[in-house]
């Protein structure tokens, strides 16, 4: 059931508890403001999520609420992710599903980093 984007940050959605260290992920970086795991139901050879240790719902949220240093520092993450996993050639595919039409189902912002294969038109 997709989440309202809008939504009050919900502390024990699931991405608070892996941030929390309650819940296991099999981590791939980590740093001050953001963290990477592999997505439990990968849809490529290389499927990772990155989220921002900061209490964000959605894209929205985070781009209205955050602090520009917090932003900058996620995107940054986000790159030494595709980095670090030795993506950047041949290339990756970064996605975000904000809110009902978005489909996002975890009320815990999340970027999809797809790659470690020829990806077709689109992944949702
Ligand atoms: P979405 O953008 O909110 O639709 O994506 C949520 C993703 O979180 C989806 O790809 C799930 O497979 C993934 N996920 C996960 O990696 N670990 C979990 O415990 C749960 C969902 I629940």
């Amino acid at each position: 059931m997709p989440i309202d984007a809008t939504a009050p940050y919900d502390d024990e959605n699931i991405f608070a508890k892996i941030l929390r260290g309650e819940i296991h992920c099999d981590k791939v970086y980590e740093d001050e403001h953001a963290l990477a795991f592999r997505d439990i139901a990968p849809q490529a050879d290389t499927h990772v999520l990155v989220i921002p240790k900061g209490r964000y719902v959605s894209w929205d949220d985070f781009s209205l609420n955050a602090e520009d240093a917090e932003i900058a520092a996620f995107v940054r993450a986000v790159g030494n992710v595709a980095r670090q996993l030795g993506l950047v050639e041949p290339g990756y595919r970064l996605l975000a599903n904000i809110g009902q039409h978005g489909g996002q189902e975890v009320p815990h912002l999340h970027v999809h980093l797809f790659g470690g294969e020829p990806l077709g038109p689109m992944i949702a």
